[in-house]
C-alpha cells in the first residue's frame, strides 16, 4: 500500500507492553525478513526508537521507563529481497497508558483514536489477575470507548452500526512464567515446526483463547468486561486476536531451539522501583503480525482510513 501512511492506535492499560511493543518492531520485522526504518518529519525519534534494542544493550538492556511524554512516530515497513508484500508507512503514538489526566489530554487523544484505521488494544493478562489493577484496565477501557464513539461516531445510539476502526486485540506478555505455564497446561501453546522452535498461539485459536481467558476466572473477568466492551462498539469481522511477546522467550545458544524444559524466562526482576532486564534477544512473537494483519485489512476496505 503507497500514499499516506495508515494511522494505528495503540491503546492499552498503564505497563500492558506499549512502549515494548514498539521497541521490538524490528526485530519483528526482521524475523519475517522485512525492513522497517523511521520516516517523514519524526525520522530520527523513529529510528531511534528502533535501535533502542541496540543501545539498551550497551548499557542494561532494561525495559523502558513509563511513558511520561508522547512520542509520534513514523516508520516505513517494506518486505526484504524475495519476500511478498507491499510496502506501507505506519504511524502511530507512543503515550502513557491509561486514562490521562487532564480533560484536554483526554480528547486530544480519543480523537486521535477516532482519527485511525486501525487499533491495536494490549491486554495484559498478568494485571487481569491483579483485581485492583484489572478493574482500573476495564474501566479505562469502558470509558475510553464511549468517548471514541462519541467523537468518531456522534449520537450513535446503542444498537446502531459499530464504529468503522479495525481492531487487533493482543494479549501481551505471552512469556511471561506467571502466565505461559497456566495457559501451557490448559494445552494452549504450540511450538513453531521450524526455526527456533518458540511457543506460539496459533492465530485461529487465538478468538477461543481469549474466550478461556475470559472464563479462566469466575468471580471477576475483566477479559469478559473488556470483549463485551469490544464487541459491543466494533463490527465482528473487523475484530481480530492475537497471543503476544514483544521479548520472547530465552534461547541457550546460538542454533539452539526453545525447550519448555529449560529456563526459557527472557527478563529479570531487578527488585523493587528497578526496572527488570531482558537477557537475551528480544524475540518477538505476534509483534509484526497484527499490524500486517490491520493494514491488509484497511487496504480492503478504503472508508477505514477516513
Ligand atoms: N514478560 C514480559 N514482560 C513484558 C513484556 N512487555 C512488557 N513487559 C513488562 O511490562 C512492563 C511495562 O512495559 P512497557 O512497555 O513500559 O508498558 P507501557 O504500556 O508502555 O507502560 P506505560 O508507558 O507506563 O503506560 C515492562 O517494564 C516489563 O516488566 C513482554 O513481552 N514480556
Ligand atoms: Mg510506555
Amino acid at each position: 500500500m503507497n500514499g499516506s501512511p495508515v494511522k494505528i492506535g495503540l491503546w492499552g492499560g498503564s505497563s500492558s507492553g506499549k512502549t515494548t511493543f514498539l521497541k521490538s518492531l524490528a526485530a519483528a520485522a526482521r524475523s519475517v525478513s522485512w525492513v522497517v526504518g523511521g520516516s517523514g518529519e519524526h525520522q530520527a525519534l523513529s529510528d531511534e526508537y528502533l535501535d533502542e534494542t541496540n543501545m539498551a544493550r550497551q548499557r542494561d538492556n532494561a525495559f523502558s521507563d513509563a511513558t511520561e511524554l508522547e512520542f509520534v512516530l513514523q516508520w516505513r515497513f517494506a518486505p526484504g529481497a524475495g519476500m511478498q508484500g507491499t510496502a506501507f508507512e505506519l504511524t502511530v503514538r507512543d503515550v502513557k497508558g491509561g486514562w490521562h489526566e487532564t480533560p484536554t489530554a483526554q480528547t486530544d487523544y480519543v480523537q486521535y483514536l477516532a482519527d485511525c484505521a486501525g487499533l491495536i488494544y494490549l491486554f495484559d493478562p498478568i494485571l487481569d489477575s491483579d483485581p485492583e489493577a484489572g478493574n482500573h484496565s476495564t474501566r479505562n477501557t469502558d470509558r475510553m470507548l464511549r468517548e471514541l464513539t462519541r467523537i468518531a461516531a456522534p449520537g450513535r445510539r446503542a444498537g446502531a452500526a459499530p464504529l468503522r476502526h479495525h481492531v487487533a486485540v493482543c494479549v501481551t506478555k505471552f512469556d511471561h512464567p506467571h502466565f505461559f505455564p497456566q495457559l501451557r497446561a490448559a494445552g494452549w501453546a504450540t511450538q513453531d515446526r521450524d526455526g527456533q522452535r518458540q511457543p506460539r498461539v496459533k492465530d485461529r485459536h487465538a478468538p477461543a483463547f481469549f474466550d478461556w481467558l475470559c472464563d479462566r476466572d469466575v468471580e471477576q473477568s475483566y477479559a469478559r468486561e473488556v470483549k463485551e466492551l469490544i464487541t459491543t462498539h466494533f463490527a465482528a469481522d473487523r475484530i481480530s486476536y492475537f497471543v503476544t511477546s514483544a521479548i520472547g522467550f530465552r534461547l541457550h545458544g546460538p542454533g539452539v531451539t526453545f525447550d519448555p524444559t529449560s529456563d526459557y524466562v527472557n527478563f529479570n526482576e531487578q527488585g523493587r522501583g528497578k526496572r527488570a532486564q531482558i537477557i537475551g534477544d528480544r524475540r518477538p512473537i505476534n509483534v509484526i503480525e497484527p499490524v500486517l494483519r490491520l493494514v491488509e485489512s484497511i487496504s480492503r476496505t478504503p472508508e477505514a482510513r477516513a
